[in-house]
């Protein structure tokens, strides 16, 4: 399979035949790939060149190496398209996978600086804090602290732990939700990230902060999250200003 005349590089053949098993479903998530030898030996080329195709596709996340254990076929990557402004329950929904949470905290607070000034109200509104890890088929996704004014929202249940808080504040509430303004951040889990998200510290995270706006323009949630960087990429389609 791999040809030796070819101009293209082997390490990019080695990868493209690694892509082709996984997405012809020939290797599974979790299933580990032969020892870097067994390789070598299988298609006559260098360690080298096999480690120098792996850690690629370990650095694009196709690939997972866990220490002392060996290399794994990672899970597909988790793509959320940005242009529509969705909760995480439907974004789940939407890719056949079963949304869930586990409540952290549920508390109302005066809202810290940053908060007040995000939900631009005075730092002695009431707003819920709200921390969630989110779950997509009880598998730890994402680590999100929501920040709702209390005086908009109304009172928020405690049992929001199993329901979409988009969805309670529109059936339930009458809210309008409009539009929403993300900034994302590359960074590295700190400890209780990794705690949360069950993955190593250090690992890298996606933090992505929203403010989300009724349709009158009054500032509704300001959340913060940390999006596992392995699970998640996000798209967006654009366009050249003319
Ligand atoms: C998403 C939103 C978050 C919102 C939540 C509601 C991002 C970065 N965050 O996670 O702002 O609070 O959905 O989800 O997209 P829910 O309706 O399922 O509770």
């Amino acid at each position: 399979m791999i040809d030796k005349n070819s101009p293209l590089p082997i390490y990019y053949q080695i990868q493209e035949m690694i892509r082709k098993k996984i997405e012809t479903g020939q290797w599974q998530p979790g299933d580990m790939l032969p020892s870097e030898r067994i390789f070598s030996e299988d298609f006559d080329v260098s360690r080298m060149t096999v480690r120098q195709a792996v850690t690629e596709l370990a650095n694009e996340g196709v690939l997972m190496r866990e220490k002392g254990k060996g290399t794994f076929v990672a899970e597909p990557k988790i793509e959320q398209p940005l242009q529509g402004l969705t909760s995480f329950t439907e974004d789940m929904k939407a890719r056949g996978l079963e949304p869930g949470s586990t409540l952290i905290q549920y508390r109302l607070r005066t809202a810290p600086g940053k908060v007040a000034e995000a939900l631009q109200t005075e730092v002695e509104t009431e707003v819920y804090e709200i921390k969630r890890v989110r779950l997509a088929d009880d598998v730890p996704m994402a680590y999100e602290t929501t920040f709702i004014n209390l005086e908009l929202a109304g009172d928020i249940p405690e049992d929001v732990e199993n329901r979409s808080i988009y969805s309670f504040l529109e059936q339930e509430r009458g809210l309008k939700i409009g539009d929403g303004e993300q900034t994302f951040e590359a960074s590295l889990a700190n400890t209780e990230e990794a705690d949360k998200l069950a993955i190593e510290e250090g690992a890298p995270v996606l933090l992505i902060q929203r403010i989300t706006y009724l349709e009158d323009g009054t500032p509704l949630e300001y959340v913060k999250s940390a999006y596992r960087g392995d699970r998640y990429k996000f798209n967006i389609k654009t366009k050249r200003f003319t």
